[in-house]
């Protein structure tokens, strides 16, 4: 290996049907992201919310734009405002919306626009067992995802829950394109090792660009 080889190149990837990773797609940007992510925690701070069957959350969310996605005693849904506060989220940073169209374009979705961003953040142990995205209203939309900081082994499942997953290592900046068949298998992410970042620290941090309502 010499010293100019381009691994840091975005590098695309078909994993499924209508699923396409994008290595280090976020890279480029990440100091302007880093910097609205802040400003929308700062509006926001991470909370563990509870499940409708009682439990906590091990991942701990935030949200902006113009829908968030919400879990408490009753139900998983997306609402305009925080039900912690009674406000709305904080709008879409221009950085997330470009980040998120772009990388939709490049998966063949010309018209992306995103009304929701679900910002997940994961701590050492922190997971999201497998589960399907269904609390959006159109499924032929795609979810962009974005994974930053600690990198976090992801699970690729199937249509069923009981089927066979894949698992695939996510690293800070990689972008995944989730359309067509994709969209509705189940996925998720396995407790999170140790581990550090120089900008995240000890957090894995997730966004998910939705087109939820
Ligand atoms: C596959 N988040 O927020 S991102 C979620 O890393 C969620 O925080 C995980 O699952 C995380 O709902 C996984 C990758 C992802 C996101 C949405 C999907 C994969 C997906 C929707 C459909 C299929
Ligand atoms: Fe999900």
């Amino acid at each position: 290996m010499d010293l100019f080889d381009k691994t840091d190149e975005p590098q695309s990837l078909t994993l499924a049907e209508g699923a396409m990773l994008l290595r280090g797609f976020a890279l480029r940007e990440q100091t302007a992201i880093l910097e609205d992510l802040h400003a929308v925690i700062a509006l926001v701070p991470f909370r563990h919310m509870v499940t409708p069957g009682g439990f906590t959350m091990s991942v701990a969310m935030s949200n902006c734009g113009e829908l968030g996605w919400v879990t408490d005693k009753k139900g998983y849904r997306y609402d305009a405002q925080d039900p912690v506060t009674g406000k709305p989220w904080p709008d879409m940073p221009a950085s997330f919306i470009t980040l998120a169209h772009k990388a939709a374009m490049q998966a063949g979705y010309a018209d992306f626009k995103p009304d929701a961003c679900l910002i997940n953040r994961y701590q050492v142990g922190a997971r999201m067992s497998l589960h399907q995205d269904k609390n959006e209203r159109d499924f032929t939309q795609p979810i962009v995802s974005v994974s930053l900081g600690v990198v976090a082994v992801f699970q690729l499942g199937s249509f069923e829950r009981a089927g066979k997953a894949v698992k695939l290592p996510l690293y800070h900046g990689d972008v995944l394109v989730w359309g067509g068949d994709s969209r509705l298998r189940y996925h998720g992410v396995l407790p999170l090792k140790m581990g550090y970042h120089p900008a995240f620290g000890e957090y894995r941090v997730n966004l998910t660009f939705r087109k939820a309502g």
